[in-house]
């Protein structure tokens, strides 16, 4: 085959390969552990492995008790704390695999919480979520875009969870697969809204 049309070929297969941007969640598969995670204090959630997968990497994060009522009220939550600075200024993409295991929720809920200062402490600055079906015994994806960070926002909460009925708040779920990055860039210059700057 000519040299030409080798090169070529490998501009291709680079062309088509998949863009995965940055990630700016820790252990976001689970594979052997809950390590970076953790769940709200005062409630008495209970967060563990669970070797049960929701994707080809294995194991998932169990999350059981009562949902407390609060800002999302009533749900139920694992969540992480990152920081802002790589993807400063960009819109944020969400994703996470949730699957309730013996109650049905109302709803699954990515949401994140701003503030103003490293390691997600005061100042709090504001609040955004996502919502998507939970459909009871099944892995569920979520996603969803939310705008671009507030300013001054320094550090994120992330908070993976279900909204659960106020008449049965008790919930056992399961949570894999989380991803929180910027929008990928060939959707932000899109085709569908018209705006071509980012082609040539
Ligand atoms: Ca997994």
């Amino acid at each position: 085959m000519p040299r030409r049309l080798i090169v070529l070929g490998a501009v291709l297969l680079h062309l088509c390969s998949p863009v995965f941007a940055q990630n700016l969640i820790v252990n976001p598969t689970f594979d052997t552990d809950v390590v970076s995670w953790d769940v709200p204090d005062g409630f008495g959630f209970i967060l563990r492995h669970d070797p049960t997968d929701g994707s080809a990497a294995a194991g998932a994060a169990e999350v059981e008790g009562a949902a407390p009522g609060g800002p999302f009220s009533p749900f139920v939550i694992v969540q992480q704390c990152v920081d802002l600075g790589p993807i400063a200024g960009k819109p944020l993409t969400l994703m996470a695999e949730i699957k309730p295991v013996d109650h049905q929720p109302s709803l699954a809920r990515l949401a994140v919480t701003y503030w103003g200062t490293a390691g997600c402490v005061d100042p709090f600055i504001d609040s955004a979520s996502v919502e998507g079906a939970a459909t009871l015994g099944i892995w569920n994806p979520v996603a969803g875009d939310l705008p671009t960070p507030p300013p001054g926002a320094v550090s994120a909460l992330i908070l993976i969870g279900v909204d659960t009925p106020v008449a049965d708040p008790t919930l056992l779920t399961r949570f894999d697969d989380v991803f929180v990055g910027p929008v990928a860039e060939i959707f932000g210059d899109g085709f569908e809204s018209g705006d071509t700057s980012g082609w040539e």
